[in-house]
């Protein structure tokens, strides 16, 4: 007997986007609903392949329901599977754990949630399935969850369903912490993971596969997002598929612009480096960052008015003709093409304020005390403005000192008057 099983997690369904409108020409609506548009098809792939089981590792929602909108809509894509008799077994992870949630709808028969007190294991007998798990009851969850799962059902495919970090993965809540072997030696036939939101098949034999998210949600989370499609045959996985889901697809670039004379090739340089990017979006939106870098005699011009520069790169974009791209934002770190080493060797004020800027990101003790300001002035900020995606962190040394090295690129410029 041959059936096929869908696995996906971290869907953070609604999830807001924080800045989003910041740019002119932000595509809010279609990224605002990308999270549902990617559940849309997510059913629709259960669907196409006539998938047996739908299994949701944690994360469904974002956070508590603002109203019922959320709910209605989950229920209403749970309800398509019905009819073509897929079952759904899920569990709740950090974001929608039972006790952050206080608005619940019921779905069908048809979907089982795993409880969040205790494991417990859902036999699916007419397909022989035994899917094991316990969802989160509260957001952070220290225990290893795993370590209690109920022993795997003999004769059937035994599937663990679990919310975790394993034994810790950068830009994830180490939650429910587990290892690789414990895992394995549980004698399951798979993990279903959820909460790391970067696809990743941790193991083969037996599976643990984290899906990643269904859609990226910001442009840290870049490239295909989707489920993982897994053949079964006659009891055993047979083989596994990533699919592709999402319906917006961020992307970085870095684009080197040491040989631009001026503005025009920096937006040149960045419009060809988009074109040739936005393939991997493949006729999705393209959201893409963009790096510009290099020692450049644009440099001064960029620092003058960096708002035009960004205006003058979306004019280029604009011109690409049949793509929808959305530039979510350009960082610009070019320094002056003036020789650095001659400047510094002048027995000048200018000399000696280069000399004093050398190695200023190394300098800890000043890394620290910039910290300690930076902390200072974000206490007076509008709490809005904190939490927003304001991409400085304070307490990361890295980046207090890439702040250090972009006024130093930034200084010398604009003392000169260039
Ligand atoms: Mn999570």
């Amino acid at each position: 007997v041959r059936f096929r099983v869908v696995h996906a997690a971290d869907l953070h369904l609604d999830s807001p986007l924080v800045g989003l409108s910041r740019y002119e020409g932000a595509p809010v609506a279609e990224v605002r609903g990308a999270t549902r548009r990617a559940l849309e098809n997510l059913v629709s792939l259960c669907l196409e392949e006539d998938a047996k089981l739908l299994l949701l590792a944690g994360d469904l929602y974002d956070g508590d329901w603002r109203d019922y909108a959320t709910g209605l809509f989950f229920a209403a894509q749970m309800a398509r599977l019905r009819e073509c008799g897929t079952r759904v077994v899920w569990i709740r992870g950090n974001h929608d754990a039972q006790s952050k949630i206080t608005r619940h709808l019921s779905l069908g028969e048809h979907c089982h949630e795993l409880s969040a007190k205790k494991p417990e294991t859902f036999q699916l007998e007419e397909l022989g399935v035994a899917v094991h798990g316990q969802g989160f009851f509260t957001p952070a969850v220290q225990d290893d969850l795993s370590a209690s799962y109920p022993e795997p059902v003999r004769g059937a495919l035994n599937i663990g369903l679990l919310h975790t970090a394993l034994s810790g993965r950068p830009g994830h809540a180490p939650y429910a912490p587990c290892d690789v072997r414990s895992l394995s030696a549980r004698g399951y036939d798979y993990w279903a993971l959820g909460h790391v939101h970067q696809r990743e098949v941790v193991a083969e034999d037996p599976f643990i596969v984290f899906p990643g998210n269904l859609q990226g949600r910001h442009v840290r989370e870049t490239g295909a997002k989707g489920a993982t499609l897994i053949h079964v045959d006659d009891g055993r996985i047979a083989r596994l598929e990533a699919r592709a889901l999402d319906v917006v697809r961020f992307d970085q670039l870095r684009v080197d612009v040491s040989s631009a004379e001026g503005q025009d090739d920096v937006a040149r340089a960045v419009k060809e480096a988009v074109r040739a990017g936005l393939a991997m979006a493949e006729g999705r939106l393209y959201a893409v960052r963009v790096h510009v870098f290099g020692a450049t005699r644009a440099h001064s011009e960029i620092v003058r008015d960096m708002e035009r520069a960004r205006a003058q790169i979306q004019g280029s974009i604009n011109e690409i003709q049949g793509a929808d791209v959305w530039l979510e934002d350009v960082r610009f770190q070019t320094e002056s093409a003036l020789d650095r080493r001659e400047l510094a060797a002048r027995q000048d004020v200018l000399g000696e304020l280069l000399r004093s800027l050398d190695g200023v990101e190394s300098d800890e003790a000043l890394v620290e005390d910039v910290a300690r300001e930076l902390k200072e002035l974000f206490r007076h900020l509008p709490l809005e403005l904190r939490t927003s995606d304001l991409d400085l962190d304070p307490d990361d040394a890295s980046q207090v000192r890439a702040l250090l090295a972009s006024v130093k690129r930034q200084l010398l410029p604009r003392l000169l008057g260039l």
